[in-house]
């Protein structure tokens, strides 16, 4: 049987790929680069600094900001992201999201949340669920991002449960990557890109089954 949940949190349980999109955008115009909508799916589920970069080399300016340069960049959209941040509400809970969490708690499944957003806790807090998770595992401390496993095993450590234990739950395909490396049962939620290599796929969380995620193997 598994014991514990770990999800991903943009794309997963709420949709800030258009906050961090505005942001981006607005830091990009400034720098004479050109990104869209379609450019800003690479971005997703990848960490601030190496977005950035995939910015930076999108306008072929990879070579021109030195480290700290690069750091005031980032901050710079942080700084507008975070204010666009403050119009979360519950409201923004992907639909399907607050169905399963409330059965996982009735069911005394642990949650965690394995997410690059350094921002986590206050999206998480902004949209009145918190609570719901015992475990959200701070990006700084990780030496290597997803498709990287160590998020996803540090989320597991966290709820006390053995990696083939847990369900990891992602959006983005390095996601998926990272909870199989783990050696974790995938659910891939299926945006816009097609997701390759989870064991199971769905549009929203209320498509599943609690009993039969529990008993897969
Ligand atoms: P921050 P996830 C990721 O969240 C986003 O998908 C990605 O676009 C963002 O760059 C990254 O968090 C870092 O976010 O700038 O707030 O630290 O999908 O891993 O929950
Ligand atoms: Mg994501």
């Amino acid at each position: 049987m598994k014991k514990g949940f770990i999800f991903d949190l943009d794309g997963v349980i709420t949709d800030t790929a258009s906050f961090h999109f505005i942001a981006w955008k607005q830091l990009a115009d400034e720098l004479g680069i050109i990104i869209d909508l379609k450019f800003n799916e690479q971005l997703k589920g990848i960490s601030r600094m190496e977005s950035l970069e995939r910015i930076l080399r999108q306008g072929g300016k990879e070579t021109d900001y030195s480290l700290e340069e690069k750091e005031a960049l980032a901050d710079k959209k942080n700084t507008h992201y975070v204010t666009l941040l403050q119009e979360l509400t519950p409201e923004n809970i992907l639909p399907g999201v607050e169905t399963f969490l409330k059965e996982a708690a009735s069911r005394a499944i642990p949650c965690a949340i394995a997410s690059a957003s350094k921002n986590a806790p206050f999206i998480l807090e902004k949209l009145g669920i918190k609570e719901c998770f015992s475990v959200i595992v701070d990006p700084n401390t990780l030496a290597k991002g997803k498709p990287d496993p160590e998020i996803f095993l540090r989320a597991a450590k966290g709820l006390a449960i053995q990696p083939n234990e847990a369900i990891g739950f992602e959006d983005a395909q390095a996601g998926i990557e990272a909870i199989k490396a783990a050696g974790m049962y995938a659910v891939g939620i299926q945006t816009e890109e097609a997701l390759v290599g989870a064991n199971k796929i769905v549009k929203r969380l209320d498509e599943l089954s609690m009993d039969e995620l529990l008993k897969s193997e």
